[in-house]
């Protein structure tokens, strides 16, 4: 086989935490008395906390309101609402078809991998039961650019030793298919609502996952 790997983003493709990050910005920008849409939360997708915050200032022309450490109190508070939300994740979360999709590369001898910019990653994967399933999961706190830079499925490529044109990198974010393809990889995109660059293979969700007709 041609591929030797898959690199799966976390939130928005191996389970719906995407949708627990609107709720828990939703509610930080309710309390501001911020407009925050879900069209504006496309913007957020794959992009840390701390820059999703910014872009949501910059929405409401806030950019300037308030100070280092009261933006890092907001991000807290931002946090402290999505552990909550994400408390009740069981592996009955795994989203269709993703489950499928490892156990067939697995089976023909491929390598999986994490690439998510969450710091609670790990959380989220040991909550899913999927913490030992995976050769390799990327560590946030070592990611020093979001995306839509390449660098951290390029560290995933690397970690297990093969090159960007080897893996398949599978979002549900414009950042991170403009990652994927900036790191040399052939994207899957699920449900890349907006879009200026367009996926590989463009999925409206991760039931329609097919290893045999997508990977060569
Ligand atoms: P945290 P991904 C990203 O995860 C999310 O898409 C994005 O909405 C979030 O702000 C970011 O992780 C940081 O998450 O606040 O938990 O560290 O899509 O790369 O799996
Ligand atoms: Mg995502």
């Amino acid at each position: 086989m041609k591929t030797k790997a898959i690199i799966f983003d976390l939130d928005g493709v191996i389970t719906d935490t995407a949708r627990y990050h609107f709720k828990a910005w939703k509610m930080l920008a309710d309390s501001l008395g911020f407009g925050f849409t879900e069209a504006d939360n496309e913007r957020l997708k794959g992009v840390s906390r701390m820059d999703s915050l910014n872009i949501i200032l910059e929405i409401n022309g806030a950019e300037d309101r308030f100070t280092l450490e009261e933006k890092e109190a907001l991000c807290k508070t931002k946090n402290d609402n999505y552990i909550q939300l994400i408390s009740q994740i069981t592996p009955a979360d795994i989203l269709p078809g993703i489950s499928d999709f490892m156990a067939a590369a697995k089976a023909a001898g491929l390598s999986c991998a994490v690439a998510s910019v969450s710091k609670n990653a790990p959380a989220v994967l040991k909550s899913l039961g999927l913490a030992d399933s995976f050769d390799y999961v990327a560590d946030a706190k070592k990611i020093t650019r979001s995306k839509p830079d390449p660098e951290i499925f390029t560290v995933c490529a690397e970690s297990l030793g093969f090159k960007g044109s080897d893996c398949i990198g599978i979002e549900d974010s414009q950042a991170g298919i403009e990652a994927i393809h900036a790191a040399g990889m052939k994207s899957i995109g699920i449900n890349v609502t907006v879009c200026s660059l367009e996926p590989d293979i463009h999925l409206k969700s991760t039931a329609e996952l097919d290893f045999a007709s997508m990977v060569d």
